[in-house]
């Protein structure tokens, strides 16, 4: 059985936080789950599983409506789900027996860098290192917050002025910090090797990337692309990073196919 299971939609570069992880920490990760628009039929739970029409009439009484990303969806989730899950959302990481529900994708991720820290410190050497790690994914979560609205935002089609500044100068906050960091030539965001606080920064900025699928939709509202051309020569550190990272044998199976897509898009 694996050391945890994750439920999620799929792809989603936040579950490869975890699988990522797993690699480097030989942990037993199960992931289970489907695309978004396939997880409105399927029953959200530690056992998730898709749902025939005829059960879905059955479980009625468990509909949730969906609040972030799958907004206004009814979401079959169990009580059981609810109480491992307080927030309801996804990725939802289950200890092997299903009770101990864990949530914030990079909570997830942190748990299976302490189930493996014998085989590799990914959570850093120290207190210290560890709290610096700490550091990065605090500082990730606050960039992912605004990245999440405004990608949700682009793919909805409710792109504004308002939603496309705060994205844009939340990326310029985050860039800035992660630029910084890896200055003058540094190959790790902490200590002197990968951590998880390079695998949250390259999930989370390939995430970003899905901005390149929707320049249409920046083109209709008369916005600029955040990751124009020229972002690379204004944070040339951190992108020679993201590109070292996404060759990484550990990274590569996840995160390569996904950033090509979506960088022949930019090209395009
Ligand atoms: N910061 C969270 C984001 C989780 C999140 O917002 N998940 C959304 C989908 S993008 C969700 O599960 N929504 C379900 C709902 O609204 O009921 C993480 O990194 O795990």
């Amino acid at each position: 059985m694996a050391a945890l299971r994750i439920f999620s939609y799929l792809p989603n570069p936040r579950v490869w936080k975890a699988t990522i992880a797993a690699r480097f920490c030989g942990v037993d990760v199960e992931v289970r789950g489907a695309s978004g628009k396939e997880l409105r039929d399927w029953l959200w739970d530690y056992d998730a599983r898709p749902l025939a029409e005829q059960e879905r009439a059955e479980l009625a009484s468990l509909a949730r409506t969906g609040r972030v990303g799958l907004t206004g969806a009814q979401l079959f989730k169990t009580d059981a789900f609810m109480a491992a899950q307080p927030f309801g959302n996804v990725p939802a990481a289950f200890g092997a027996d299903g009770k101990v529900g864990i949530f914030e994708s990079n909570s997830i991720m942190r748990a299976v860098a302490r189930l493996g820290e014998t085989t590799f410190p990914l959570y850093g050497r120290d207190a210290f290192e560890a709290s610096r790690i700490d550091s990065f994914l605090d500082v990730s979560l606050v960039f992912a917050r605004d990245s999440q609205i405004y990608l949700l935002a682009l793919s909805g089609g409710t792109v504004d002025a308002a939603i496309h500044a705060r994205a844009r100068d939340a990326f310029a906050i985050y860039a800035s910090g992660i630029e910084q960091a890896l200055s003058p030539a540094r190959d790790a965001l902490v200590g002197n090797g990968i951590s998880i606080a390079d695998i949250c920064f390259a999930a989370e900025l390939a995430l970003f990337m899905n901005e390149h699928a929707r320049t249409d939709q920046l083109r209709k509202q008369g916005l600029e692309k955040i990751l124009h051309a020229g972002v690379s020569d204004q944070y040339p550190l951190m992108f020679a990073h993201f590109a070292r990272l996404i060759e990484h044998a550990y990274f590569a199976p996840d995160l390569k196919p996904y950033v090509a897509k979506l960088s022949s898009k930019a090209a395009a």
